[in-house]
């Protein structure tokens, strides 16, 4: 596990500079990088984006494709006044893994390709002078890591991805790289929880140092005045008449931590925007503040043509835009933890989101699905491994993100395979291990597959409320078949609701691909005006059944798959284009969502 995740922050006593741009990159598929070298840096490469994936920018499809390691270098340059600070280099998310070296020396290697952590480079730079960092990443898919699946080599040697999950493998340095300078003694984390007494409210809060320099907390309101303050690493801040964090519609307060004994010249301080609220599930409700939600809004996906999954400020602040637009109200961080500047802009409009792990492709049948093979996924030697990986990456994923009013849930897996037996001890491993990571005690949750019902699911107990990906009326029962699909969806509700459901139930994917400005009369799928039949039959059983607390279409956007017969160069299941422009779903939800009141 990190030691800090704190987001970086610049002040009087830290820096945060950001070595985006230009990087040196260079492909390594026979290994040769460390025999040669490469790790003191390198300028034969190709000039390559930071952050961005790698594979777009190419246009032959060797390199798109490319599998197994490759190079990113570049100079930096260390000012003198630096000296005496700690020194790190943050990498907000590498995908998969990688090996940092700087000024030729291996500093330390990193699993996981969708969570940061930093190096401390201070052993090896130079002051006053030009530094060179080297990442020696790789994209390779094992069953022994997230995301799953395999890797394979082609009978012309070339080796080749083989998901067990839809989207495109996206590598590189998808997320800025940072250098920074912090004090020696510092803020390594803080944690809160809030109480509401009527108007009132108590912020609790523990903060973690690396000394024992006494700690000062103050909370500021959106105007600046300082509304309550608190000594020690542990305490309460009392807040008279708070503005609480409301689903979309939002109030920050601003935590500032200090560490040191003149208040003037603070050993460190560290500030951060919070937002006071309490989640809960009560029954089949969903309580923010005690008042029962619907959730409205969409999977995603971090894709965008040109720059694959790197975070781009641009879409993003596009797709904020739409989804207020529509009225959607959340989303689930589907497949991975996105790049922390979402969770910030989700924080600011009121947005909730699910966020989740890159534990997809728990399932062999997903892997049959896009050609693999059929057999357990929770029975075979990868399991050790990816357990360890698993639980490391969970307790990262809460350890950056719990003090984010917008989160609400933590899901620990997409779409695995529950009915069979060996899933068991490996779900109640995952469950208990996780339990006491989230001081706020956030409602942990997976999604269900379609094989995954009240009746076959061998872990029902284990998620405080139920995430349902179901696809009738496009995998099966597609086209004229509808009527059936509508049938057996309410089939299936009935035996929830006859089963005396006692958690709420969320729709967390359905939908059906479409190809932007395909029109027919009367529809066929793919067409527009298929997918809002298909929207509006969901819409229809919804509205039925008290226990379904929120429907999040698939997905807010197209996105890049991996190529074969069931993708069109791509997943079409967006309501909105990859360009971000409308379906003619896009007007049927603008309709529905403004009009559904938060506690449908
Ligand atoms: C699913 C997966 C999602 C896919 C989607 C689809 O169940 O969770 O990653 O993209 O189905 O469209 O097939």
């Amino acid at each position: 596990m990190e030691t800090s995740l704190l987001y970086p922050v610049t002040n009087d006593q830290r820096t945060d500079q950001k070595l985006d741009g230009l990087w040196q990159f260079k492909f390594d598929e026979t290994k040769q990088g460390v025999k040669d070298g490469w790790e003191t840096g390198f300028h034969d490469g190709v000039s390559m984006p930071v952050p961005a994936s790698f594979n777009d920018f190419f246009t032959d499809k060797e390199s798109r494709e490319y599998t197994g390691d490759f190079w990113y270098s570049r100079k930096f340059f260390v000012p003198s006044a630096a000296k005496g600070k700690a020194l790190f280099l943050r990498f907000d998310a590498v995908t998969h893994r990688a090996t940092i070296f700087v000024n030729g020396k291996e500093i330390r290697s990193h699993e996981g390709g969708f969570l940061p952590f930093a190096a401390d480079i201070s052993s090896a730079v130079h002051y006053g002078a030009e530094n060179t960092v080297v990442v020696k990443g790789n994209n390779e898919l094992s069953r022994e890591a997230l995301p799953a699946g395999d890797t394979i080599t082609l009978r012309n040697g070339k080796k080749m991805v083989r998901p067990f999950f839809d989207f495109y493998n996206y590598s590189g340095l998808n997320r800025s790289v940072h250098l920074l300078t912090l004090p020696q003694e510092r803020v390594l984390d803080y944690t809160t929880t809030f109480e509401l007494n009527g108007q009132d409210a108590t912020v609790n809060y523990t903060v973690t140092t690396n000394g024992d320099a006494p700690v000062t907390v103050s909370l500021a309101d959106a105007d600046g005045q300082v509304v309550a303050t608190a000594q020690g690493k542990e305490g309460a801040l009392q807040v008279k008449n708070a503005h609480l964090w409301q689903v979309r519609n939002a109030y920050l307060y601003t935590l500032t931590i200090q560490v040191g004994d003149d208040a003037q010249t603070p050993v460190d301080t560290y500030t951060d925007r919070i937002g006071i609220r309490t989640i809960k599930i009560s029954g089949t409700n969903i309580l923010v503040n005690d008042k029962p939600i619907y959730l409205k809004g969409f999977g995603r996906h971090e894709d965008s043509p040109f720059a694959g999954r790197a975070f781009d400020l641009n879409v993003e602040k596009k797709d904020f835009a739409l989804m207020k637009w529509i009225g959607a109200n959340s989303f689930r961080t589907s497949h991975y933890p996105y790049d922390e500047q979402v969770y910030k802009i989700a924080d600011e409009e009121g947005f909730l989101l699910t966020d989740e792990v890159p534990a997809v492709g728990f399932k062999m049948a997903a892997a049959a699905f896009l050609g693999g093979l059929n057999q357990s996924f929770f029975k075979g030697p990868w399991l050790k491994k990816l357990h360890e990986r698993h639980i490391d990456q969970i307790r990262d994923l809460i350890k950056r993100d719990k003090n984010h009013p917008s989160v609400l849930a933590w899901s620990l897996f997409n779409e695995p395979d529950t009915i069979d037996e060996n899933a068991v001890p490996y779900f109640k491993q995952i469950f208990d291990e996780s339990k006491d990571l989230d001081p706020q005690s956030r409602p942990r949750t997976f999604t269900l597959s379609e094989d995954d019902t009240i009746e076959t699911s061998k872990v029902l107990d284990f998620p405080d409320f139920y995430m349902l990906n179901r696809y009738p009326g496009w995998y099966h029962f597609g086209g004229y078949q509808i009527s059936d699909g509508e049938a057996g969806l309410r089939d299936e509700m009935d035996k929830w609701q006859k089963a005396g459901v006692t958690k709420p139930v969320v729709f967390t994917e359905f939908g059906a691909d479409t190809e932007a400005g395909l029109h027919k009369l009367p529809s066929v799928m793919w067409t527009e005006e298929y997918q809002v039949e298909v929207l509006k039959m969901f819409s229809r059983v919804f509205d039925d059944y008290d226990f379904i607390k929120g429907e999040q279409v698939w997905n807010l956007a197209d996105f890049q798959t991996v190529e074969g017969n069931m993708r069109v160069n791509g997943n079409k299941k967006g309501i909105f284009t990859r360009d971000r422009q409308p379906k003619e779903a896009a007007f049927f939800y603008h309709d529905r969502w403004n009009k559904l009141p938060l506690d449908y």
